[in-house]
């Protein structure tokens, strides 16, 4: 099975990423169906663990959407086991050096080059039985810059080859920065960041991502110029239409 994320970035179409932080496959089933490019699990901020993500893929796998795994660090165990169970690529926390990038970029390819340990049980299934000739390439590998680190290494991290792109967390970001965390924040310098982050990703040819909290905020990401960003994860969603709707039926 073909990872089409690729595909549509470099046909210039932006990719909308859904996010999952309810351990439910049938919330993973309600997005997967809900027009998503691709939707990612997050085990790092979602409440989610590595038990519960297996049935959330297997319900995402009913669906056309590709499945991502956010891992809860840059540890090659969570990330090959993310990747056996299904995910066709990988958003890791905190890249803040090059050797962060090289860790991680390791973790997603089989030998010669990375270390990935072979045993796509799951994988397999959704991808298909011509998974291992494929894999290296169709695993997408973006690297979260939300560190001052990050920021100091950038240019170097976005030279590493393997790494497909970079996703910006702006929570993250703006606390290093010495901000307040928000993922649209106003303050000066987390904006300039921002900017800084996505043409840099775009001077080296990788993707530019970043987490938003709203569609609004989505399509001003893809107005500045980023290929793939997140309109809020499904909880958020879910209250925001939550709280919509009862302030509707009172009448406000
Ligand atoms: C951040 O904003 O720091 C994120 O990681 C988004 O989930
Ligand atoms: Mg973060």
């Amino acid at each position: 099975r073909e990872n089409t994320i690729r595909k549509k970035i470099a046909a210039g179409q932006p990719v909308i990423n859904g996010w999952l932080a309810i351990p439910s496959s049938y919330s993973a089933e309600v997005i997967g169906h809900a027009g998503f490019d691709s939707v990612t699990v997050d085990l790092q901020h979602g409440m989610i663990g590595i038990d519960a993500a297996l049935p959330m893929f297997q319900a995402l796998s009913a669906t056309p959407t590709i499945p991502l795994a956010r891992v809860p660090w840059n540890d090659p165990a969570q990330i090959m086991r993310l990747l056996d169970s299904g995910a066709y690529g990988i958003i890791c926390p905190m890249i803040s050096t090059v050797d962060d990038a090289a860790s991680f970029v390791s973790s997603c390819r089989y030998p010669p080059r990375g270390q990935r340990s072979f045993g796509p049980a799951r994988a397999l299934l959704y991808a298909g039985a011509d998974y291992y000739p494929h894999a290296d390439q169709e695993m997408l590998t973006l690297g979260m810059i939300e560190t001052q680190a990050g920021l100091d290494n950038l240019d170097k991290i976005l030279a590493m080859e393997g790494l497909d792109g970079i996703y910006i967390g702006p929570n993250d970001l703006a606390l290093a920065l010495g901000s307040v965390p928000k993922s649209e924040s106003d303050d000066p310098v987390v904006v300039q960041a921002v900017a800084h982050i996505r043409e840099r990703a775009i001077a080296h040819g990788k993707i530019a991502g970043i987490f938003c909290s709203s569609g609004e905020a989505a399509a001003m990401r893809i107005s500045q110029g980023f290929q793939m960003v997140t309109p809020g994860n499904e909880a958020a969603l879910m209250a925001a239409a939550a709280k919509a709707a009862v302030a509707t039926a009172r009448g406000a």
